[in-house]
C-alpha cells in the first residue's frame, strides 16, 4: 500500500493528548508567524494579503485542532447514535470567523494581527466563500452541522467537494453573464486531504446471477470505475470544546482505470479518462429547485452516497461491528431526494457483500434512513429514467424494482381490488417515461419523512404523497427549519449582539428562547433608541461596502426594503417590481405629491438558474428599472434601487443586519420554508409576507400586529386555480396595475424599445403561473400600511424589537432538537 502501515507511537510525547497553543495574543503571534514562515515560506514583511489570511487561518485551525482529534476519539470511545447528513450542498460562508467565533479568539487574533502591523477585518475580506450549494437547502444543511457540533451531538456531514460552487454572478448590460466560482484558486486552508481514506466507487456494466452453494445469488459487474478522495473540514461548536467533521468527496481517477489504456500505449486517451472521472465533481448543478435529469448529477448523487456509505461502515465503525446493529448507531438524514440512491445501496451492500436475507436487509435499511422533502413543486420532484440508470447503475435499479414489488404487493393486500391506489404509490412509474419516482423510494425507505415549515408538511401529507401518508400517518411529521444565530446574529450583527447581550448576557447565543427576555425592552425609550443606532450604524456598513464592492452610491434616511433569494417565478420578484414601478409611475405623472411619499431604498440580490429564460429576464427588467428610476430626478430622494451582483452568504450578513423591510412574498403554497425570512426577522426587519412557509409561523409568533401580511391563502389559491385563473382580468379591471404594466412595456425603461421586456410582460398578462397580478391590489395596500407605520419610528422600533424577541424559536438548535425527539430518537 503505497501510504505505508499506521505506526504505535512511542515516544510519550506521543502519547500525549494533543494540546492547543496558549491562547494570548502572544502565543497567537508566535503561532500565526510560524505558518507564515514555515507553513506558507514568506517573511511578514515579503506577504501578500493571501499569504497573511492562509497563515491565520491555519493558526486557528490549530487552536481548534486537539478539540477535533478529541471529538473523534471520545465518538470512537462511547459509539453514541450519530447523525449521518447526506446533503449534495453544503453552503458554508466565510469560515474564518466562524472559528475565531467558535474559540473566542476573536480579540486576540485582533491585537496579534495588529501586532503584526496587520488588520483582522482585511484578512477575513481576503476568504472567498465555499458556495457548495445553491440557496436555502445547502445554507440549511450548513445551519444544521452548525447546531449539532454547538448542541454536542455526533453528526458526520457528507457531501461533495465541488471543484466550482455555484456560478459567480456578473451584469453586462444588465443582463446576467455567469463566470466559473474558481473558490479553490488561491490556496484552501481548510480542507485536510486524506487520500489514504480514498474509496473505490464502481459505475456501469451488467449483473448476473451464480450459484453460491444452494442459493443463487446475483452480483454486479461494474465496467468503470472512480475514486472518492475525502477532505474533511472542522465543524466547531460554539466555545463548547467540540469540534465535528464534515467530509466532503473529490473524484478522481483510479489506477486501474487508466492502467488498460496505459498498456494500449495511448497516452492521451489515459489522460483524458482521468479527466472523465475527475469531472463527476467538477461543477455544482446551478439549477435551485428544478433539478436536472442529467447523467452527470446522477453519477454525483451515487458518488458521494456510495463513499459516504462506505466511509461510515468501514472506517467510522469500529472493526468487526456487526451491520445489524447499524440502526442502533446511524441514521442517514437524506437532505431531499438527491441522495436516495443510498437506499439501494446499503441494500447492495448487505444483500450482494455480506450475503444476507432480503428481509434482514431491509428491515436494517429502513431503519437506518429518514427524509426531509423541500418543495411542493411538481417540477422539482426527481424522478430518473430507467434506462439511464439501468445504464449507470444496473444492480441499483434491479433492487429498486424489487424493493417496489414487495412494497406493492403489500399495498395489494391491504387494499384488495384497489389497483389504482397501488399505481399511485408504485416507485416505478410508466408515464410520460418509464422513471423512478425519488421522493416515493424515499418516503417507502425512510422511517420518517418531514416537511420544513408547518403548512408545508401539512401540503406534503395531503397534496403530495397523499396515499402514502395515509398509508402511513405515523411517518409523516414537521420539522420547522431554524438558522443559527451563530453566524446570523452575534457575527452577522455585533451591534445588536452587544445591545442583546447588555439586556440579558451573553446566553442567548446557544439559547434563543431567551431574546423572550427583550420583550420588556420594547417599551424602553433608550433600548429603542439604542436599536435604531444600531440598525443605522449597519446601513452605514451596508452602504460602505456596496460603494468599495459594486460602486453603487447609496444615501439617505430611507426605509431599506430588501427582497434577497435566488431567482424564481414562484418567488415573485416581478410582484415587487411592480410596485416599484407603480410607485415610479405615480411619481412621474404627479399623481402623488411626492412629500407624502416615505423615502424607499429597494435591494435586490438573485442569481437565476443559467438555463432560466424567463428568470434572466426578470433580472434584465429589475436592473432596467432601477437604472431609469436612479437616474430621474424626479424622484430624487424618494426611491431608488440596487441590484448588487453576485448574492452570497458573504452579503446576506451585510445586508440582513441593516434592513428595515424582508420581503416573502411567494404565492402561498409554493415556497416550503424560507429561511431568510427568519434570519431577517432575527435581525430586527418587519416582514411583508404571504400566508406561506414557515412566514405563517413567523407571524404567528410575533402576532399580527407585528406582521404585514397579505395575498391569498393556499386555499384560496387552489381554488382560484381551480375556477380558471385569468390574469387579465386584473389588468384590465386595476388602473393603478394596468398603469405600471403599461408603463414597461411602453419602453420606459429601455430607451423607448417597447418589446425589450415583451417575454415578462406577456408571460404576466397570459399565463402568471404564480398569480402576481391577483395578489398585486393586496400587495400594494400591505405596502401602504408599511409607509403608515414607519412614519412613527417609534412604534416601528417597538414592533421590530418585538420580532427579535419573539422569533427565538427559528434557532436551528430548535430545530435539531426536534430532528432528535421526532426522527433520531424516535
Ligand atoms: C429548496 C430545493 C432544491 N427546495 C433541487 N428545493 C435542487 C431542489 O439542485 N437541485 O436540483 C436544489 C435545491 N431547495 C429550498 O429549501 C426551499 O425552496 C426553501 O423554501 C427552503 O427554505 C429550503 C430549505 O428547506
Amino acid at each position: 500500500h503505497r501510504y505505508g502501515p499506521m505506526t504505535t507511537p512511542t515516544h510519550p510525547l506521543a502519547l500525549a493528548p494533543v494540546t492547543a497553543p496558549p491562547a494570548t495574543v502572544d502565543g497567537f503571534v508566535k503561532e500565526f508567524l510560524r505558518e507564515l514562515n514555515t507553513g506558507q515560506g514568506v517573511a511578514l514583511s515579503r506577504s501578500t494579503v493571501n499569504d497573511q489570511y492562509l497563515a491565520l487561518a491555519r493558526t486557528v485551525r490549530h487552536y481548534l485542532m486537539a478539540r477535533w482529534l478529541e471529538t473523534t476519539r471520545h465518538q470512537r470511545e462511547t459509539k453514541e447514535k450519530a447523525v449521518g447528513y447526506l446533503s449534495a450542498e453544503y453552503l458554508l460562508g466565510r469560515q474564518l470567523g466562524n472559528a475565531l467565533l467558535a474559540t473566542d479568539l476573536g480579540e486576540i487574533a485582533e491585537k496579534a494581527m495588529a501586532a503584526c502591523g496587520l488588520d483582522l477585518v482585511t484578512l477575513r475580506a481576503q476568504e472567498v466563500e465555499p458556495g457548495l450549494g445553491n440557496g436555502g437547502l445547502g445554507r440549511l444543511a450548513a445551519c444544521f452541522v452548525d447546531s449539532l457540533a454547538t448542541m454536542s451531538i455526533p453528526c458526520i456531514g457528507y457531501g461533495i467537494r465541488y471543484e466550482y460552487g455555484i456560478f459567480k454572478q456578473t451584469f453586462v448590460d444588465g443582463r446576467q453573464v455567469e463566470q466559473p466560482d474558481t473558490w479553490l484558486s488561491l490556496g484552501e486552508p481548510w480542507g485536510f486531504p486524506h487520500p489514504e481514506a480514498a474509496v473505490q466507487v464502481d459505475f456501469g456494466g451488467y449483473t448476473e446471477t451464480y450459484r453460491d452453494g444452494d442459493v443463487e445469488r446475483t452480483r454486479w459487474v461494474p465496467s468503470w470505475n472512480v475514486l472518492g478522495l475525502p477532505y474533511n473540514y472542522m465543524v466547531p461548536g460554539y466555545q463548547n470544546g467540540r469540534v465535528n467533521t464534515l467530509r466532503l468527496w473529490s473524484a478522481q481517477a483510479t489506477k486501474a482505470f487508466d492502467l488498460a489504456i496505459f498498456n494500449a500505449g495511448d497516452y492521451a486517451e489515459a489522460v483524458r479518462a482521468q479527466t472523465f472521472a475527475e469531472n463527476i465533481t467538477k461543477v455544482l448543478y446551478p439549477e435551485d429547485s428544478t433539478p436536472q435529469g442529467k447523467e452527470l448529477r446522477l453519477q454525483q448523487q451515487y458518488f458521494f452516497v456510495a463513499c459516504s456509505i462506505r466511509d461510515f461502515i468501514n472506517q467510522v465503525m469500529e472493526p468487526g461491528f456487526d451491520l445489524h446493529d447499524l440502526p442502533e448507531r446511524v441514521t442517514f438524514q437524506l437532505n431531499d431526494t438527491h441522495p436516495v440512491i443510498a437506499v439501494p445501496e446499503l441494500m447492495r451492500i448487505l444483500v450482494d457483500e455480506h450475503k444476507w436475507e432480503w428481509d434482514e436487509a431491509w428491515d436494517v435499511t429502513k431503519r437506518c434512513f429518514a427524509y426531509t422533502c423541500h418543495t411542493l413543486l411538481p417540477e422539482a420532484l426527481e424522478v430518473w429514467p430507467v434506462d439511464l440508470l439501468g445504464r449507470l447503475l444496473p444492480r441499483h435499479l434491479e433492487i429498486i424494482y424489487q424493493i417496489n414489488d414487495a412494497f406493492l404487493a403489500e399495498v395489494r393486500e391491504r387494499f384488495p381490488n384497489d389497483e389504482l391506489r397501488a399505481r399511485s404509490m408504485s416507485i416505478v412509474t410508466d408515464y410520460p417515461d418509464r422513471s423512478v419516482r425519488m421522493a416515493y423510494l424515499a418516503t417507502v425507505a425512510g422511517m420518517k419523512v418531514n416537511g420544513v415549515a408547518a403548512l408545508h408538511s401539512q401540503l406534503l401529507a395531503d397534496k403530495v404523497l397523499p396515499a402514502f401518508s395515509e398509508y402511513w400517518p405515523e411517518k409523516f411529521t414537521n420539522v420547522t427549519n431554524g438558522v443559527t444565530p451563530r453566524r446570523f446574529l452575534r457575527l452577522a450583527n455585533p451591534w445588536l449582539s452587544q445591545l442583546i447581550t447588555d439586556a440579558l448576557g451573553v446566553g442567548w447565543v446557544t439559547d434563543l428562547d431567551r431574546l423572550a427576555e427583550l420583550e420588556p425592552y420594547a417599551q424602553d425609550e433608550d433600548f429603542r433608541k439604542a436599536f435604531r443606532e444600531a440598525k443605522q450604524t449597519n446601513k452605514e456598513r451596508l452602504y460602505a461596502l456596496l460603494r468599495a464592492r459594486d460602486g453603487i452610491e447609496l444615501s439617505g434616511d430611507h426605509l431599506l426594503d430588501v427582497m434577497v433569494k435566488r431567482l424564481h417565478e414562484y418567488k415573485r420578484q416581478t410582484l415587487k417590481i411592480l410596485h416599484i414601478v407603480s410607485l415610479y409611475e405615480q411619481i412621474i405623472h404627479e399623481r402623488v405629491d411626492p412629500t407624502t411619499i416615505t423615502p424607499r431604498t429597494v435591494v435586490f440580490g438573485a442569481k437565476a438558474a443559467p438555463g432560466y429564460r424567463l428568470a434572466k429576464e426578470i433580472i434584465y427588467l429589475i436592473n432596467k428599472v432601477g437604472e431609469t428610476v436612479n437616474t430621474d430626478p424626479r424622484v430624487a430622494g424618494r426611491l431608488q434601487i440596487a441590484f448588487p451582483a453576485n448574492y452570497n452568504v458573504t452579503l446576506a450578513e451585510k445586508l440582513i443586519p441593516a434592513a428595515d423591510l424582508s420581503e416573502q412574498i411567494s404565492l402561498a403554497g409554493m415556497e416550503a420554508s424560507g429561511t431568510g425570512n427568519m434570519k431577517f426577522a432575527l435581525n430586527g426587519a418587519l416582514t411583508i409576507g404571504t400566508d406561506d412557509g414557515a412566514n405563517v409561523e413567523i407571524r404567528q409568533l410575533v402576532g399580527d400586529d407585528n406582521f404585514f401580511g397579505f395575498g391569498m391563502t393556499e386555499p384560496e389559491v387552489a381554488a382560484l386555480g381551480a375556477s380558471g385563473y385569468q390574469p387579465g382580468s386584473y389588468y384590465e379591471s386595476n388602473p393603478q396595475l394596468k398603469a405600471a404594466i403599461d408603463l414597461i412595456a411602453s419602453g420606459a425603461f429601455s430607451g423607448g424599445d417597447r418589446n425589450a421586456f415583451e417575454p415578462v410582460v406577456s408571460n404576466l398578462l397570459y399565463h402568471d403561473r404564480f398569480m402576481a397580478l391577483a395578489d398585486f391590489a393586496s400587495y400594494v395596500d400591505a405596502q401602504a400600511a408599511v409607509e403608515a407605520a414607519y412614519a412613527d419610528q417609534e412604534a416601528w422600533s417597538k414592533m421590530a424589537i418585538l420580532n427579535v424577541a419573539r422569533t427565538g424559536f427559528f434557532s436551528s438548535d430548535r430545530s435539531m432538537r426536534d430532528y432528535l425527539s421526532r426522527i433520531w430518537r424516535a
